[in-house]
């Protein structure tokens, strides 16, 4: 199996500076080491280039910080996620923050009729310039990618929505806003908040899950925001919340979908070394790698 990394230094979707660093702080962790020894081909392409705010373009446009930008980066990010898949290799996508899922799920939807997405997070990321209390574009990805908020970010590569909302499953949710949930309640979408993971635990959970986006989908993209696990595992986050998804309620997780082969696509967001203690949050996802990609199998 091919397998190209592609990190994004983005920290222009939210307002603690450092995570522009994650692909680094992940890249010392060992990610490459790790994922060859599962004899998987790996390439790693570098960073997607992601420009700097002037204080002009610091001026909010629709309550969007640095649109521009992050329009610009998620363009090219969704380019080269289209070039891998159309080369047949697997695309890893490092970040950063949560917005450059918007360019990722843009160069990857357009390749299957019914993209499926496991949204793995403590937030729900479905705000829109409308809705959101901060500004920032991370907390809005999932709802550009179903075609909601503003059209530099909902029509990157030219068609939107990138994927259905019935194709969508939220794992870990425990801070929504109030748009949010009443996008939730309007549109039907599945989420496991932590409620249920605490109720039905994560193995029922994630067979639930896998069952659900097996049958209806014929390509699925994991997207990771670190602070779905709890802030005592993973520290270098920006906006942690208590009471997360434990270490091993996450190796299961991910195990789970490793012997389900389903996945086409995957990206771990939100690492920030200048917020982590000693690159444990970096060290943390390259073990969630080895288990995604089946170290317990190997
Ligand atoms: C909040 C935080 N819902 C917002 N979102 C985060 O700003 O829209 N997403 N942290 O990962
Ligand atoms: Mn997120
Ligand atoms: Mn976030
Ligand atoms: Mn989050």
């Amino acid at each position: 199996k091919n397998l190209s990394i592609i990190g994004v230094p983005m920290d222009l979707g939210q307002s603690r500076r450092g995570v522009d660093m994650g692909p680094s702080a992940i890249r010392y962790a060992g990610v490459t080491e790790r994922l060859e020894n599962l004899m998987y081909h790996i390439t790693d392409l570098g960073d997607v280039p992601v420009s700097r705010p002037d204080s002009k373009d610091h001026v909010q446009e629709g309550n969007l910080r640095n649109l521009k930008q992050v329009s610009e980066s998620n363009r090219l990010l969704a380019e080269m996620v289209d070039e891998e898949i159309r080369k047949n290799r697997f695309p890893l996508v490092l970040g950063g923050d949560h917005s450059i899922a918007i360019g990722t799920l843009a160069g990857t939807a357009k390749h299957y009729e019914n993209l499926g997405v496991i949204w793995y997070d403590a937030h729900g990321d479905l705000n829109s310039g409308e809705t959101s209390p901060s500004g920032n574009i991370h907390g809005m990805p999932l709802a550009v990618s179903l075609g909601i908020g503003h059209e530099k970010l909902t029509h990157i590569l030219d068609y939107a929505p990138k994927v259905n909302t019935e194709n969508i499953v939220i794992i870990g949710a425990r801070s929504l806003d109030p748009g949010e949930k009443e996008l939730i309640k309007e549109k039907g979408v599945t989420v496991y908040s932590m409620h249920e993971v605490d109720r039905i635990g994560m193995s029922q959970v994630m067979a639930e899950a896998i069952d659900y986006l097996k049958k209806r989908t014929d390509g699925v993209h994991l997207s990771l925001d670190l602070d779905g696990l709890d802030p005592e595992e993973a520290p270098g986050v920006g906006t942690p919340v208590m009471g997360g998804l434990s270490y091993r309620e996450s190796h299961l997780a991910m195990e789970m979908l490793s012997e389900a082969d389903l996945l086409t696509s995957a990206e771990f967001v939100e690492v920030n070394p200048i917020l982590d203690d000693q690159n444990k949050t970096a060290t943390l996802t390259v073990g969630l790698l080895g288990s995604l990609f089946g170290e317990k199998l190997k």
